[in-house]
């Protein structure tokens, strides 16, 4: 009597069942399990880090004040290498539109080119940004007022298919095996194609 063995593992926020969230994302159930592990090991340290913050951001999660597993896996399928097209492009239009007002702005381009730049090491010239944005826009802003909406986004990254590598993480498709390697940010080498 008393000799109770504690089968009780450490509840994380949001453990949801693994079987669930690969029906409701792109990933299998062995990868959601894979994403657990990184989970807890990053859970504490990755909340104010760029792009990362940013993603959690658009899903809400920092309102509830913890980064909740189930949020996370459904944060990450948009990036899986199957996950659609069109979610791809839906999702970047709203990780480019920084401040939220429903048009890509001149400044929120130059900001994650700057910041495309940097994670890739390399440096170019303000007037070689500034000739780069002027290009983005003569193809892009199809109705010249200066910013661009959701239609113009969607016809811009159909024709240049190379903005949306960013949001396909392509070891993301072998996560169970290149775990625990797994860092967030890297092979940005692929942008600056
Ligand atoms: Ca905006
Ligand atoms: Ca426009």
């Amino acid at each position: 009597m008393g000799c109770f063995h504690s089968t009780s593992r450490r509840k994380f926020p949001g453990h949801e069942d693994p079987v669930l969230l690969a029906s409701q994302t792109a990933f299998s159930v062995s990868e959601v399990e894979a994403l657990f592990e990184l989970f807890k090991s990053i859970s504490s340290s990755v909340i104010d880090d760029g792009l990362i913050n940013k993603i959690f951001d658009l899903f809400d999660v920092k309102q509830k004040g913890v980064i909740d597993f189930g949020d996370f896996v459904r944060s990450l399928t948009v990036f899986h290498p199957n996950a659609p097209q069109e979610d791809k492009i839906n999702f970047s239009f709203k990780l480019y539109d920084l401040d939220g007002t429903g048009y890509i702005e001149r400044h929120e381009v130059k900001q994650m080119l700057i910041a495309l730049l940097c994670e890739s090491e390399m440096k170019l010239a303000d007037e070689t940004i500034e000739i780069i944005l002027d290009k983005t826009f003569v193809e892009a802003d199809i109705n010249q007022d200066g910013k661009i909406d959701k239609s113009e986004w969607h016809n811009f990254v159909t024709r240049n298919p190379s903005l949306l590598k960013i949001m396909t993480l392509p070891y993301l498709r072998d996560i169970t095996t290149t775990f625990p390697s797994f860092v967030f940010n890297s092979e940005v080498d692929e942008i600056a194609t």
